[in-house]
C-alpha cells in the first residue's frame, strides 16, 4: 500500500512534535512547514530528525510561513498531502493583544491560504484538512459545558482570528465540498508545552524553586478554570477525525476544570510542598506551609531550600488579560460516541509528567550552575 502522505504546518510547535511522532509511528511520510528563525527552532522534534542526505526520509521540512500565500501553494503542490494538519498560529492569547493584526493574518487569513490553495491546485478530492479551532471560541460563559452546539463569543483578537478560521473551515466544507474538519481542542499541555503558558510557567517554577534556583512566581489571574489535557491524547483525535467517512466538528476536552490556583497547588504538591493561598485580588499571595520531608528524600530534593512560611506565589497585574475567559469546561460526548477517543491522562498524571520532567532539566542546570558553567558570555 502507498504510504500516506501529511503536511503538518507548526511542525516545531507543541503538537506538531507529537503529531509528527504520532504519524511517523502510522507509517505516514510527514513534512512539515516551518519558520526560519535566527536560532535553532527544531528542538522538540530533533529526536525525529533525518539527515536530508538519507534516501528515503519519512521527515522532510521546508520553510514556509501562513502569511506567504506563494509560499503555501508551492509546498503544497510539491507534497500533494492526503492529509494537511493546520496547526501553524500566534497561540498565546495575552500575545494577541499585542499584535493584532499579525495574529489576524497568521491565524485568520493564513487558514484562507490554504484552503485556496487546496482548491486552486485542484486537490480538493484529494485532500483532507484539519483546521486547529479552539475552546477560546466561546470566550464569555453562555453554557457550561462547552459542546459543537454552544454558541461563540470570542474574547480575545487571537479568539476573533480563530473564529474567522472556524467560519472559512466550515464554508469551504460546504461551498466546495472539502473534506475539512475543525477540532475545537480545550487546553492541552506537557512536557514540551511553550515555558509562557501558565501550566509550563508553574512546573518550571515549582521545579526550580524546590531546587533553589527562584524565589518566588509570579502569575496573574488565579481564578481562571481550564479543562486541562494531554497533548498526546489531543492528537490522536485530530487523526481520527480525518479518517470519518464525513467531515465533521469536533470538540475534544477532558470534561473536567481546574482553577490556575488549583494547578499551582498539585504542582508543587508533586514535590511534597504544600502552599495555602490567602488574600484578594493583586493581594492574594502563595505561601508553604508544610513539607514532606520524605517525598523530597524520595526524589533528591535539599528540603532546606523549603522554608515554611516562605511567599512563593505573588500576584502581578501585567499578566492579567484586557478581556478574559473565566471558565471553560468541554463536553466530548460526541468524540467520545463517534470518533471513540477517551483521553488516557487525568490531570494528576498530566501535573507530574510535567512537574517530574521540569525538575530532570531544571536539575541539569543545577549542575552547571555548580560547576561554573552557566555563565557563558560572548559580549564582555
Ligand atoms: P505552539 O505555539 O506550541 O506552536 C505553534 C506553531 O506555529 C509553531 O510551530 C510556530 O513556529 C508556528 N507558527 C507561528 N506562527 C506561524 C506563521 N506565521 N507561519 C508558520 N508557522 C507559524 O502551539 P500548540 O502546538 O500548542 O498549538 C497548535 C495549534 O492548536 C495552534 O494553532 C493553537 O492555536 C491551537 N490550539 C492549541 C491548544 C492548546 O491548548 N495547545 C488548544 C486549542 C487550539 P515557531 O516554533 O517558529 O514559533
Ligand atoms: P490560554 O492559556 O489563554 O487558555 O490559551 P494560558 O496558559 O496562556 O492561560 C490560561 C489561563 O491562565 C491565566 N493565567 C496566566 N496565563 C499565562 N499565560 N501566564 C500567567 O502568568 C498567568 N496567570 C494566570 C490566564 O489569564 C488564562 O485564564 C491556550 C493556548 O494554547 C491557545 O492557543 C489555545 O487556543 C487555548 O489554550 C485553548
Amino acid at each position: 500500500m502507498q504510504q500516506k502522505v501529511a503536511l503538518i504546518t507548526g511542525i516545531t510547535g507543541q503538537d506538531g512534535a507529537y503529531l509528527s511522532e504520532f504519524l511517523l509511528k502510522k507509517g505516514y511520510i510527514v513534512h512539515g512547514l516551518k519558520r526560519r528563525s535566527s536560532l535553532f527552532n527544531t528542538d522538540r522534534i530533533d529526536h525525529l530528525y533525518q539527515d536530508p542526505h538519507t534516501q528515503h526520509r519519512n521527515l522532510i521540512l521546508h520553510y514556509g510561513d501562513l502569511t506567504d500565500s506563494t509560499n503555501l501553494i508551492r509546498v503544497i503542490q510539491e507534497t500533494q498531502p492526503d492529509e494537511i494538519y493546520n496547526l501553524a498560529a500566534q497561540s498565546h492569547v495575552k500575545v494577541s493583544f499585542d499584535t493584532p493584526e499579525y495574529t489576524a493574518n497568521a491565524d485568520g487569513v493564513g487558514v484562507l491560504r490554504i484552503m485556496e490553495a487546496v482548491r486552486l491546485l485542484g486537490l480538493v478530492e484529494k485532500t483532507k484538512i484539519y483546521q486547529a479551532s479552539t475552546s477560546e471560541l466561546y470566550g464569555l460563559v453562555q453554557a457550561v459545558p462547552q459542546s459543537e452546539t454552544t454558541p461563540f463569543y470570542p474574547r480575545s483578537p487571537y479568539a476573533v482570528a480563530k473564529m474567522y478560521a472556524y467560519w472559512i473551515t466550515v464554508n469551504y466544507r460546504e461551498a466546495y465540498g472539502m473534506f475539512a474538519c475543525n477540532g475545537i481542542l480545550f487546553n492541552h499541555e506537557s512536557p514540551v508545552r511553550g515555558e509562557t503558558f501558565v501550566t509550563r510557567k508553574i512546573t518550571r517554577a515549582a521545579a526550580k524553586i524546590a531546587l533553589g534556583l527562584q524565589d518566588k512566581l509570579f502569575l496573574g489571574n488565579l481564578s481562571a478554570q481550564r479543562d486541562w489535557g494531554h497533548a498526546k491524547d489531543y492528537v490522536e483525535a485530530m487523526w481520527l477525525m480525518l479518517q470519518q467517512e464525513k467531515p465533521e466538528d469536533f470538540v475534544i476536552a477532558t470534561g473536567v476544570t481546574t482553577s490556575v490556583r488549583d494547578f499551582v497547588r498539585l504542582s508543587f504538591a508533586e514535590l511534597g510542598i504544600e502552599i495555602e493561598f490567602s488574600g484578594k485580588g493583586v493581594a492574594e499571595k502563595g505561601v508553604i506551609i508544610d513539607r514532606d520531608q520524605d517525598r523530597m528524600k524520595e526524589l533528591g530534593i535539599n528540603a532546606d531550600h523549603i522554608k515554611l512560611g516562605q511567599t512563593v506565589v505573588k500576584v502581578d497585574a501585567a499578566y492579567f488579560r484586557p478581556t478574559e475567559v473565566d471558565l471553560l469546561v468541554g463536553d466530548p460526548n460526541k468524540a467520545k460516541s463517534r470518533l471513540n477517543w477517551q483521553p488516557k491522562y487525568g490531570l494528576d498524571e498530566l501535573v507530574s509528567e510535567m512537574v517530574q520532567a521540569d525538575l530532570q532539566l531544571m536539575r541539569k542546570d543545577a549542575y552547571l550552575k555548580a560547576g561554573g558553567f552557566d555563565t557563558l558570555n560572548y559580549f564582555e
